[in-house]
């Protein structure tokens, strides 16, 4: 948690301010795009911003006392399963991705894989899950869109088919290791406030800040929200001005940040719960005349192709990265789950922070 972070940093502070100079908290300009020593950016650095002395919050550490799914419905071990995916989406690269990594692992094992595509439509999606539950497939991987998907969830539990949802939550009412087995995520809370310690040092930690925020009712969406707030409350020259859904897509964060930027024009900055909001904010900025990178710094979540293009070019500070790669740990849980052993509820990736240090570096693998 950045709790640590924080810790980890008052006890620098009371060692030596010194010490905070270290690889990973180089100051803004030598972590930055060539955007850091903008105009957005404030020439001196908020001195009471804690987040400025911080070091960068990293991975949370692995949640304590997680229960074991011991009363989810049961698989068998086989030769060959026969597996469904239902994706809400397919209409960003993140999507794209993790349904490229679900297809590939499930052909490396051997596993029978129906897809289905929810086209970004809660309605779709629940009529996708009950045809795949007709369908009585041994396990059921489950992306959902936002938290009422629970409904279905429960369903699948009904007809004796163990569930793992695939990198985002659904509401409570579905209960963890007995609706579904596990949720293999990203600790979204925490790359809320990894964002935040980036946008810090992208403004000097004085911004008057834009949010374009993921689907409503999506669990990352409430959780970057959360985690961006709670970090930027250690900076009071750093406040959200505006915040609206941005649906994770593109088109609709070039649209959300036009209209947001022109309400505030004092707007020095974007966070965006997705890189592909962020690069429609980017292209509103630009025709608004106004530079990305310089003018308004631009931070986001995922670590896309395009996204790390946009950091080498100097337009986005950072984004926080939220891997797609789900297909070898769902087809891991799937058959260690079939063998018997013990799954935790809930299972969290470890995300890298990507910024004009290692952008490069990651180009050529990036989807
Ligand atoms: O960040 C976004 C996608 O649920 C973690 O959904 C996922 C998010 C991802 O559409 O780009």
């Amino acid at each position: 948690m950045l709790r640590k972070g924080f810790r980890e940093a008052a006890t620098l502070l009371l060692l030596t301010p010194l010490a905070l100079v270290g690889c990973s908290t180089a100051t803004p300009a030598a972590v930055g795009s060539p955007g850091a020593s903008s105009a957005a950016a404030t020439a001196t650095a908020a001195a009471d911003c804690t987040l400025l002395s911080a070091p960068e919050p990293g991975n949370s550490e692995p949640p304590a006392g997680v229960a074991m799914a011991e009363k989810a419905p049961k698989l068998t071990a086989k030769d060959k399963y026969v597996a469904a995916f239902s994706q809400n989406a397919s209409n960003n690269p993140w999507r794209l991705a993790e349904t490229a990594s679900m297809k590939a692992e499930a052909e490396k094992q051997g596993v029978k894989l129906t897809i289905t595509d929810g086209n970004n439509d809660q309605a779709k999606q629940i009529q996708d899950v009950r045809s795949l539950i007709s369908q009585k497939p041994d396990i059921l991987f489950l992306a959902p869109m936002t938290d009422p998907v629970a409904t279905v969830v429960k369903e699948a539990a009904k007809a004796g088919i163990p569930v793992v949802l695939l990198d985002r939550e659904v509401d409570k009412s579905a209960v963890a290791g007995t609706d579904y087995v596990t949720v293999i995520r990203s600790d979204f809370v925490q790359e809320g406030k990894r964002a935040a310690w980036a946008m810090a040092k992208a403004t000097n930690g004085k911004a008057t800040i834009i949010e374009l925020e993921g689907t409503t009712g999506a669990s990352p969406a409430n959780d970057r929200k959360k985690g961006f707030d709670e970090a930027i409350a250690a900076c009071p020259d750093m406040k959200v001005v505006a915040s609206q859904d941005g649906d994770f897509t593109r088109a609709k964060g070039q649209q959300v940040a036009e209209a947001l930027l022109q309400a505030h024009p004092d707007a020095t900055a974007v966070y965006a719960h997705n890189d592909e909001m962020a690069l429609g904010a980017i292209s509103a900025i630009k025709s608004m005349g106004k530079t990305p990178g310089k003018d308004i710094m631009v931070v986001s979540i995922d670590g896309e192709k395009d996204a790390l293009q946009a950091i080498i070019d100097g337009e986005l500070y950072a984004s926080v990265e939220c891997n797609p790669g789900f297909g070898p740990s769902a087809f891991e849980v799937m058959k260690k789950y079939a063998a018997g052993e013990k799954i935790p509820t809930v299972m969290i990736n470890p995300d890298k922070m990507y910024d004009a240090s290692n952008a490069k570096d990651f180009l050529a693998t990036a989807y």
